[in-house]
């Protein structure tokens, strides 16, 4: 097909779409490129997925994705098949976003990738665009992804067929916003890749820059990996904080006045999909592992559920609570504020390592369902009854609000507070009668 002729298919939505991998990230991908006009098909594992979104329903909850799935699934611009290699033959463009998690040994494990480009590869035409979108080490687009659909089709890339490594940027909770607003990379393996990836990304979002695909492999992980850092060494300052009894949230707030600095927030760990995976991508082949401030940043923040039970043993030792029949209550499960995802939460660790030194823990969440085998709760007032320590641990919207004096009464005598979030301002919570412990806050002692 000469150039012209499929950049002007892209320009009148005559590519049919194929997303594989229909998750936080597929999902949305889909939705957007129906809602920008082209005929798109969601694939995933899942039937529960399919049903759903056929029936019009999102399965995920992601503002703005409920309207776009309803309205394009009734244009019949969107639909949902089960994972099969069949109808990839009639389609145009293909866009990967299947997981791409880490195995026990933090080693990147690619069989869901590889198993959908080994199914790209054999149905693979004359002219098809593939888009990878999952995180993946470095190299992998060009040593592992080309290969395979390459020897697979006996197609050459960047001339019988396109490939481009697009890293997704979304947040979830803004992920509609962030997907359209953000500059997205767009990693070509060779320059007529970059070029038609581009056009098709501009459908959909304002920014676009052009690049090779090693160099989007690693600034996608470096960027998440930054972040890891940034709060790892948040959460250390923490942890001087406390020794020195000083206020974290006021050091970072005073040191964040210098133009140059931009420190993160401390808290009970970090959690999701993402940073605490991709710093591990990042590293994968590198020679680095012993002395490496990534991995360091990694043991860091994977350490911080322990402190967060450490400050509750204080609580209640300075509350003089007795283990064997403390209540505790925690607040959130998911990994952050006002998302339905628990995926890798802080609050894994946190609850199970109470369970598992004998502590009553219940837990509420608004937002999701999983309680890492703390008895369930459904609201505030439930999950405070009778409890002694109140642990936060997500900084939902909901809790932020809470109103500790209605909150007091519900409680045993002598209640205290383990803020992981710092949600709650230390003096109010001490005048409401609570005794307050916080991550990076000045310990009380007895
Ligand atoms: N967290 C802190 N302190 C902070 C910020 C976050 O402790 O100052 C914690 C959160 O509570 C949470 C964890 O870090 O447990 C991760 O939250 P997040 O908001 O930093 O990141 P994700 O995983 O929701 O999304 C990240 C984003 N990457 C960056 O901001 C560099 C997003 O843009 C990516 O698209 C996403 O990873 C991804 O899919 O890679």
């Amino acid at each position: 097909m000469e150039d012209k002729e499929l950049l002007n298919k892209i320009k009148d939505r005559k590519l049919k779409l194929t997303i594989i991998g229909s998750g936080y990230v597929g999902l949305p991908t889909a939705a957007l490129f129906a809602e920008a006009g082209f005929n798109v098909t969601a694939v995933d594992l899942k039937p529960e997925i399919i049903e759903s979104v056929n029936n019009g329903l999102t399965p995920i909850d992601e503002p703005g994705l409920q309207e776009l799935i309803s309205s394009n699934v009734k244009t019949g611009r969107l639909k949902a098949v089960l994972n099969s290699d069949k109808h990839l033959k009639q389609k145009d463009v293909v866009i990967v976003t299947v997981q791409t998690p880490i195995n026990k040994d933090k080693k990147p494990d690619l069989t869901f990738l590889l198993k959908a480009v080994t199914t790209i590869g054999k149905n693979l035409r004359k002219d098809t665009i593939v888009t990878i979108c999952s995180t993946i080490p470095p190299k992998t687009t060009q040593e592992k992804i080309k290969p395979l659909l390459e020897s697979l089709s006996g197609l050459k890339a960047d001339v019988d067929f396109y490939l481009a490594y697009v890293p997704e940027r979304i947040a979830p909770g803004k992920t509609l916003k962030e997907f359209t607003e953000s500059t997205r990379l767009v990693g070509g393996i060779g320059k007529n890749s970059a070029n038609f990836v581009s056009h098709l990304f501009s459908t959909v979002c304002k920014k676009i820059v052009e690049t090779d695909a090693l160099t989007a492999e690693i600034a996608k992980v470096a960027e998440n990996t930054f972040r890891d850092v940034n709060i790892a060494f948040a959460n250390e300052l923490a942890l001087i904080c406390e020794q020195n009894g000083a206020d974290v949230t006021e050091v970072i707030s005073l040191a964040n006045t210098h133009p140059r600095v931009n420190i993160h927030l401390s808290g009970p760990g970090v959690g999701g999909p993402c940073l605490t995976k991709d710093p591990y991508l990042l590293i994968d082949q590198i020679d680095c592992k012993n002395n490496s401030i990534i991995t360091t940043a990694r043991c860091i923040n994977d350490s911080m559920p322990n402190h967060i039970i450490d400050l509750t043993k204080s609580a209640l030792q300075y509350t003089k609570k007795d283990v064997e029949t403390a209540k505790i209550a925690v607040l959130g499960t998911a990994y952050k504020a006002d998302v339905d995802d628990s995926r890798n939460s802080a609050s894994e660790k946190t609850i199970q390592g109470l369970l598992a030194l004998g502590f009553k823990v219940f837990s509420y969440d608004p937002f999701c369902s999983e309680t890492f085998g703390a008895k369930k709760a459904s609201s505030l007032q439930e999950v405070v009854h009778e409890a002694d320590c109140l642990i936060i641990l997500t900084d939902h919207s909901e809790f932020k609000k809470i109103d500790l004096s209605k909150i007091k009464p519900l409680m045993n005598n002598n209640p205290s507070i383990v803020d992981g979030k710092r949600i709650i301002t230390p003096h109010v919570a001490e005048e409401k009668g609570f005794s307050y412990f916080g991550v990076g806050y000045p310990a009380l002692t007895v």
